[in-house]
């Protein structure tokens, strides 16, 4: 059977309609993809070095860290994020806590119900203090500190 030119015409009409719409969706996806490619660049956090090695979750509050002891490897590269989990409404230290260790020249300070990292290589076996001295008395609170072990 024949088509009629009529049909042929309506035929062509959809053809180039469907042809459109598909243009269209994929300048829209394209978009999209971008706008989402920027969202994601603008939000990563490119101040700091990537995670590296072992990670370990250390999580502090008012009543200390959730890890009394930690325990490292010479020349083995460890990442530590730490984790406040006080609110802002704290009226001691705002809801921040650190860790830090002097010998080992790291500080991380963890900002109220977030999380902060920090990534290092211990280069000399031995035993160092960490510590949070935003809070509750600072260094002198025995909540507030740990041991951190560097194994040889
Ligand atoms: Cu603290």
């Amino acid at each position: 059977m024949k088509k009629s030119p009529h049909a042929t015409r309506k035929e062509a009409r959809l053809k180039k309609q469907r042809i459109r719409s598909t243009i269209f969706a994929m300048i829209v996806i394209g978009v999209l993809g971008l706008a989402g490619y920027y969202i994601q660049s603008a939000l990563s956090r490119p101040a700091l070095e990537p995670m590296a090695g072992n990670v370990i979750d250390i999580a502090a509050d008012m009543s200390g860290f959730d890890k009394p002891e930690i325990r490292l490897k010479v020349g083995q590269p460890v990442t530590i994020r730490l984790t406040s989990l006080d609110n802002e409404h704290h009226t001691d230290g705002g809801g921040k806590h650190q860790w830090a260790v002097d010998e080992l020249g790291v500080n991380v300070i963890a900002q109220p119900e977030s999380s902060n990292y920090a990534t290092f290589t211990p280069e000399k076996a031995g035993a160092y203090t960490f510590y949070c001295d935003i809070c509750c008395g600072g260094k002198a609170n025995p909540t507030m500190n740990g041991q951190i072990i560097v194994e040889g």
